[in-house]
């Protein structure tokens, strides 16, 4: 269990005030996100989840709330009518009954049930976890399905667009802010090769590549287990939005087809898991049931390819403009993300084809 952390007095008492929170709750940190800041409270025997949104990534905090209010809400219909399998996470309201509470120093804070017994993975070392996974982001997409457009917006505006990413890079590296061109060549390369998969990238659009309400986060460390394996509750809701199934599955086989994590600094040890991407493809198909088209089923290596390139674009990004973007443990940690999640992108590219023809035609 991760040791218990000091709130700033400050920020304690607005919490503790939002939520009536007893003087003993005990803070501590939880999970392994990049972006916001989560904790586990423990209050008089009860647990719960406190997260700060990053409110430079999330300009727009009251659309976070409503979508995460409309996603909860619905999935919650969609299992309490049998058709969806999985938990869902609760929001807390504040109580004045606001669905989160803004401090005096401008911070926003909310408050989710913890999921008890539950674990998260940053890598999967058995095949039957990917596939646990795979189908569990499968039924969220296919329960999403049933949710009112209207009720959900874009709340990071062009999100996971190649097109835009790759054009952020390549400003970036012109402006060259921190002084890290230089030694950073050879990731910079790997990132300029990227543009050979824009061109199919338009032609689904151009094809009519459905465009749905998706999860946009499917990293393996946004799915609660339990100590079996099984897939429990996905969490990281925030990036609900309209998008491509692609980009879900795409987050998917970047984060579960590498036996490695995403910032392991050692290019030699990344490979793509052919067992473990049939088990993607499987897990997924049978959790999206009919949802997915031929067009999505015909391009998931597609997917993973431009999804592992989108994201080693926005590291090296954020390593070149000085590290603004994503949290960093050490200097150098985003260079070391993009390295992987180009070496990765080359081992996609270099077996798309085997790894294609693994997936199976229908469900
Ligand atoms: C961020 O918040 P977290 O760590 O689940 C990021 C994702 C990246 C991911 C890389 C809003 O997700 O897009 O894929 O880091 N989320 C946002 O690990 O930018
Ligand atoms: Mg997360």
């Amino acid at each position: 269990m991760n040791a218990a952390v000091e709130l700033d007095p400050r920020i304690r008492r607005g919490v503790s005030e939002a939520w009536g929170l007893g003087p003993r709750a005990r803070f501590s940190p939880l999970g392994n996100g990049l972006i916001n800041r989560t904790l586990l409270v423990r209050d008089d025997g009860r647990r719960r989840v406190l997260q700060c949104l990053n409110t430079h990534v999330f300009r727009d905090p009251e659309l976070v709330m409503r979508n995460c209010h409309a996603v909860t809400a619905h999935l919650g219909r969609e299992r309490a009518a049998g058709r969806y399998g999985y938990a869902v996470l609760e929001l807390v309201p504040t109580l004045a009954g606001e669905p989160a509470a803004v401090l005096d120093d401008g911070s926003w804070w909310r408050m989710y049930d913890h999921v008890p017994d539950t674990r998260t993975h940053d890598t999967t070392a058995a095949p039957a976890l990917t596939f646990e996974a795979a189908r569990g982001f499968g039924a969220f997409a296919s329960a999403l399905c049933g949710l009112d457009r209207d009720s959900v917006g874009e709340v990071i505006p062009h999100f996971h667009d190649p097109v835009r990413r790759f054009h952020a890079f390549r400003a970036a590296l012109a402006a060259d802010r921190a002084g890290r061109a230089a030694a950073a060549v050879r990731e910079c390369n790997a990132a300029l090769a990227f543009d050979e998969a824009l061109a199919h990238w338009q032609h689904l659009l151009e094809a009519g590549l459905p465009w749905r309400i998706t999860h946009n986060d499917c990293k393996l460390n946004n799915l609660l287990f339990d100590a079996g394996g099984r897939a429990v509750c996905v969490v990281d809701l925030d990036t609900v939005m309209p998008g491509s199934l692609l980009f879900d599955f795409g987050d998917m086989g970047r984060t579960m087809l590498s036996p490695v994590p995403e910032d392991c600094p050692d290019p030699e040890r990344i490979e793509v898991r052919r067992d473990h991407f049939a088990a993607l493809a499987r897990g997924y198909i049978e959790g999206c049931g009919e949802l997915l088209a031929p067009l999505e089923r015909d391009n998931l290596v597609f997917a993973a390819r431009l999804v592992t390139g989108v994201i080693g674009l926005r590291f090296l990004t954020d390593h070149l403009d000085g590290d603004r973007y994503f949290r960093v443990a050490h200097p150098g940690h985003n260079l070391e993300r993009a390295r992987n999640q180009f070496a990765l992108y080359a081992a996609l590219t270099r077996q798309a084809d085997a790894l294609q023809a693994l997936v199976p035609r229908s469900a």
